[in-house]
């Protein structure tokens, strides 16, 4: 007799590897956000792959990363350090052919866990021809005894089936935890403050300040059924508030109008996007404010 398997499995590395993207990829649906920006994610998603004999959760984290210096930084690496402690299994994420200070500490927090620990090494789509990887591979199993090294491609697909097969069969034997029609873990109102957020950080990839957060007000249903938002941009300083907003108003009206597409589309709802801007200075480095913005 076969029995079930399930368990938490968490995506950990240093930032911008492609745990996020690598967790929308596996699970089929855009629960947490992607921008080209280091930082971008900042709780713990859970997302979950329901197969006939296993439910797998998958835990996204924040990137783990060196010289943190701020609350919101030291809270972000808090939160991956104890999604990896809390885990059954670790995907340890790495970005083909580059092995930096980061990967170094971030492979060290994982492997003093003491958990099983599958590699990942993402983005092989760049890398031509590929036994350029077969050296980088060699030289990884020689950091830690992982229990496979898997080389794959999130933003293509390529090798995500190898790479499930491998983690169902090191779950442990288990019932399921969560409802087997269940997504994630997180809310409507979570993931339409999340949108907003990769938005504004994708129209800003230049000059945005790490001190921006999203914080729901209302949400309401109006009467012709649309879901009426009201979010609240929350920046760290004064002098970024025009920045956001844009000449006349034009960014923040992108902003919104690139969320709300997204929104629709993902949540398969038509909504109606309110944002403010305002300040409060320094919340990055206030743990009380953190906390009001579900910062764990
Ligand atoms: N070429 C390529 N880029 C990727 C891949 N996976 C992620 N990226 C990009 O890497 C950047 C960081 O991705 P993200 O998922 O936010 O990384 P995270 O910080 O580890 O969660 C984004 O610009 C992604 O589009 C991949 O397989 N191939
Ligand atoms: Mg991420």
């Amino acid at each position: 007799m076969t029995h079930f398997r399930s368990g938490f499995v968490a995506l950990a590395g240093r930032p911008n590897v492609g745990k996020s993207t690598l967790l929308n990829a596996l699970v089929g649906h855009k629960l947490s956000i992607v921008t080209p920006r280091p930082q971008t994610t900042r709780h713990r998603v859970i997302g979950l792959v329901q197969l006939p004999g296993a439910q797998i959760a998958f835990v996204d984290t924040p990137g783990l990363h060196l010289g943190p210096k701020r609350a919101l930084n030291r809270a972000m690496n808090r939160a991956a350090s104890a999604a990896v402690g809390e885990a059954d299994l670790v995907i340890f994420v790495v970005e083909a052919l580059k092995w930096t200070d980061e990967d170094e500490m971030a492979l060290g927090r994982i492997a003093s866990a003491g958990h099983e620990v599958i590699a990942v090494v993402n983005k092989v789509d760049r890398v031509r021809p590929r036994e350029r990887l077969l050296p980088y591979m060699e030289k990884l199993a020689t950091r830690h005894t992982f229990r496979a090294i898997v080389p794959v491609s999130a933003t293509k697909g390529d090798n995500l089936e190898d790479l499930q097969r491998v983690i169902v069969a090191a779950l442990p034997a288990a019932e399921a935890m969560f409802p087997l029609d269940q997504l994630t873990d997180r809310s409507d109102s979570f993931r339409i403050a999340e949108i907003i957020r990769e938005k504004l950080t994708l129209e800003l990839v230049e000059e945005l300040p790490y001190g921006v957060a999203v914080e729901i007000e209302q949400i309401a249903v109006e009467e012709d059924g649309r879901k009426a938002v009201s979010a609240v941009i929350w920046v760290d300083r004064a002098g970024q508030k025009p920045i956001v907003i844009g000449a006349a108003g034009a960014r923040l009206k992108r902003i919104g109008r690139a969320a709300r597409l997204e929104l629709n589309r993902l949540l398969g709802e038509r909504f109606h996007l309110t944002l403010w801007v305002k300040v409060r200075e320094d919340w990055a480095d206030d743990a009380r404010a953190l906390q009001q913005l579900g910062v764990e």
